[in-house]
């Protein structure tokens, strides 16, 4: 994840509608088996420990939703689970009482409890139907995850986690459990896995860059509903259009990848609005920055309307600048270049513009001064995806081209964001175009 400070919708509230998940997420178990012996092979000195969320770290009020790296690894929803995968020379039966001595992977699960079934429906538990349902070669009993890590840590004492090391972290439940392993094994060595699982996590599969095609398409479908309300002209709410575009979502089956920001004029300056609830006025600019989050994959992109239909000529002016701050950023991507070139080209472009606009002291400054927030971030299970914004890009990784420009003393605010992926020959835009030309919009606007 890129620093906070950078991505517009960085400190969003987590999605509060989410779709029921299909078994493994619709993907294959031969997809997850090849992901889990990718990460064994980058990590293959250590046991690699991997937990899943529990339902006390529900992202939003009783929505407990797994975190992405144990569903990229497992595509089990189930909470409260872990999986562990062992080194090569390290017998399975060592810490496992009755797996096979050449078993890799075990997955535990929470036992299964029917009285709390009533409520929560059925859940996955171990044994031989969750072998099936998943293709992870052994299942056991999560209250046991413990003591097989202690007896396989007298074979090997290297257990990788994902724990990135650092001040925020320490409070985190990964920490509290290498703290418990430590108390009870001193000489266990951890390592941190994260850097591994970012760099698998980041290069997308062809069944993965489907799924987040089919969410940009849902995205899209919420554009068009929502730029209908808009282009109804005075007097709208915000509020309107994000309802249009959640309605669109929901009946593709979709819900949010990330709380919608829908702000008109100076609300659109605002890079975290979200209160979407002023009046919208004939002739501003309304920033409808959405994503759909579609069998766990996310789209994400914005689009910048005129009330009414018609770019007033000062929002056309900084509206066509950050058209062609995208489409340069797009045409001078070069192999090798990371998410920092790509929004150091971006300001470059805006600093050799002859416009102006007044910051908040009333003084005319040079346009660069008007985009606080990095260009890009990854794109996938999250809206901001693993990636750090340093990492040379390499085909298969996905990402968004955001660029604005936000002008508070004039009560404009744009921003245009497509979803790319990288390939061999550069940036190739993900899903159907988009309207986002000035004519084109307006076209369809008018025809709304
Ligand atoms: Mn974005």
């Amino acid at each position: 994840m890129s620093v906070p400070s950078a991505d517009p919708q960085a400190a969003s509230p987590a999605p509060v509608f989410l779709p029921p998940p299909a078994p493994l997420l619709g993907f294959s178990a031969e997809e997850y088996r090849t992901r889990r012996q990718a990460l064994r092979s980058a990590c293959p000195d250590g046991i690699i420990l991997l937990r899943g969320s529990t339902e006390d770290e529900a992202v939003s009020p009783g929505r407990y939703q797994q975190n992405s790296t144990f569903l990229y690894f497992t595509g089990v929803v189930t909470p409260g689970a872990f999986l562990v995968l062992l080194p090569p020379d390290l017998p399975a039966v060592a810490g496992l009482r009755g797996a096979a001595p050449d078993v890799r992977e075990i997955l535990y699960l929470p036992k299964r409890d029917a009285a709390m079934e009533t409520w929560t429906g059925p859940k996955l538990g171990p044994g031989t139907e969750a072998e099936a349902a998943t293709g992870v070669q052994k299942t056991a009993d999560s209250s046991s995850v413990l003591g097989a890590l202690m007896a396989w840590a007298r074979r090997n004492s290297t257990l990788y986690l994902e724990a990135p090391f650092g001040p925020d972290n320490e409070t985190s439940r990964v920490y509290q459990l290498m703290n418990r392993l430590k108390a009870q094994m001193p000489t266990i060595h951890f390592k941190d896995a994260t850097d591994a699982i970012g760099h698998l996590r980041m290069v997308k599969s062809p069944a993965e860059i489907a799924r987040i095609v089919e969410a940009i398409e849902i995205t899209q479908a919420g554009h068009r509903a929502a730029r209908a309300v808009i282009a109804g002209g005075d007097g709208r709410h915000e509020y309107e259009a994000e309802a249009a575009a959640l309605q669109a979502f929901r009946s593709h089956g979709a819900g949010l990848a990330f709380g919608s920001i829908v702000g008109t004029g100076a609300n659109a300056t605002v890079l975290h609005y979200e209160e979407n609830c002023a009046q919208m006025k004939q002739g501003q600019l309304v920033v409808v920055d959405i994503g759909a989050k579609s069998g766990a994959y996310c789209g994400d992109l914005t689009r910048t309307y005129p009330v009414g239909g018609v770019f007033g000529d000062r929002e056309k002016e900084i509206y066509t600048l950050v058209l062609q701050a995208l489409e340069h950023a797009i045409s001078s991507f070069k192999h090798g270049d990371t998410l920092q070139d790509l929004t150091d080209k971006c300001k470059a472009f805006y600093k050799e513009q002859p416009q102006r606009a007044k910051d908040a002291n009333g003084v005319e400054q040079m346009l660069d001064n008007f985009m606080p927030h990095g260009l890009s971030h990854h794109l996938g299970l999250d809206v901001h995806d693993v990636g750090d914004r340093l990492i040379p890009l390499a085909p298969g990784h996905v990402i968004t081209v955001e660029p604005g420009l936000y002008i508070p003393s004039e009560g404009i605010g744009v921003r245009i964001e497509d979803d790319y992926l990288v390939t061999e020959d550069g940036l190739e835009l993900l899903g159907p175009p988009l309207e986002r030309g000035v004519d084109e919009l307006e076209a369809a606007l008018k025809a709304e």
